[in-house]
């Protein structure tokens, strides 16, 4: 009884410990997410940072690139709404939408702006081992046969924010992470706060 209650105190610990992500939009004027292939964990965030241009961060199935999920599946998904760099830039602040991960499920990106979609501003987060047929360069390539379309809705799904353009601090989102020119950010590593639970439970026990 005690040992569960340790146990959940550790979990809380855990969730706290959070890795970010950071996903560059637009580096350099280039219709690109960077990386654009990654890898997170259930209880991750990955904050999109706009660096240039008008962009947006938009969910999609893998079947029907640059089209919105919630046209072509039951799932709602994110949608960043535009974000365009130069508002934020102006003060000095690079604009950032962070979205949390809840399962491993492939999540298929793509940019809602113009035709970017079809020439290929688009990514994947958690690409399926189960199908490998279902690759980051097919969905580009579905995409070029695609027509963009926006959710009706506007932006959902994922927090909105502001982080410091030189040093990373930031608001909205679980932004405030530092990890800004890295691909990811681990505030506290898990397996720390493992060890220290554990050597707590120990003492307690
Ligand atoms: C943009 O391009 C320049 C010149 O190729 C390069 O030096 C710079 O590192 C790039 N910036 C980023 C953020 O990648
Ligand atoms: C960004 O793009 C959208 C869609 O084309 C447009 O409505 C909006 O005015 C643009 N914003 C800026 C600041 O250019
Ligand atoms: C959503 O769609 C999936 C796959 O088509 C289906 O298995 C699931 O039951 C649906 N969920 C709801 C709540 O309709
Ligand atoms: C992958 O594509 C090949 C060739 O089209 C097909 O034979 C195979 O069944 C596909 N695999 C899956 C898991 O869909
Ligand atoms: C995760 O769940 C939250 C809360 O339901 C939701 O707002 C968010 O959009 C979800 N993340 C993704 C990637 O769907
Ligand atoms: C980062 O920038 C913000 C806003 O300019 C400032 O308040 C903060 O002290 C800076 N933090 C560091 C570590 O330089
Ligand atoms: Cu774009």
């Amino acid at each position: 009884m005690q040992f569960s209650t340790l146990a959940l105190a550790a979990l809380a610990s855990l969730a706290s410990a959070q890795t970010v992500h950071v996903v560059k939009v637009g580096v350099n004027n280039s219709l690109t997410y960077e990386p654009s292939d990654l890898t997170a964990a259930v209880g991750d965030m990955v904050q999109f940072q706009f660096f240039s241009g008008n962009h947006t961060a938009t969910q999609s199935t893998f079947d029907k690139p640059c089209s919105p999920i919630s046209q072509n599946s039951n799932i709602t998904g994110f949608h960043s709404g535009f974000i365009p760099a130069a508002a934020s830039e102006a003060m000095g602040m690079r604009a950032v939408y962070s979205i949390m991960i809840n399962n491993t499920q492939p999540l298929w990106i793509y940019c809602a702006k113009g035709n970017h979609c079809e020439s290929g501003m688009a990514m994947v987060i958690n690409k399926p081992a189960a199908n490998p047929n279902r690759t980051l360069a097919a969905y580009k390539e579905l995409a070029k046969g695609a027509t963009t379309e926006l959710p009706t809705g506007g932006a959902t799904g994922g927090t909105p924010g502001q982080t410091d353009a030189t040093n990373g601090t930031s608001d909205g989102g679980a932004a405030d992470t530092g990890a800004q020119g890295a691909g990811a950010g681990m505030l506290v590593a898990p397996s720390t706060v493992l060890l220290a639970a554990a050597g707590f439970a120990a003492l307690l026990l």
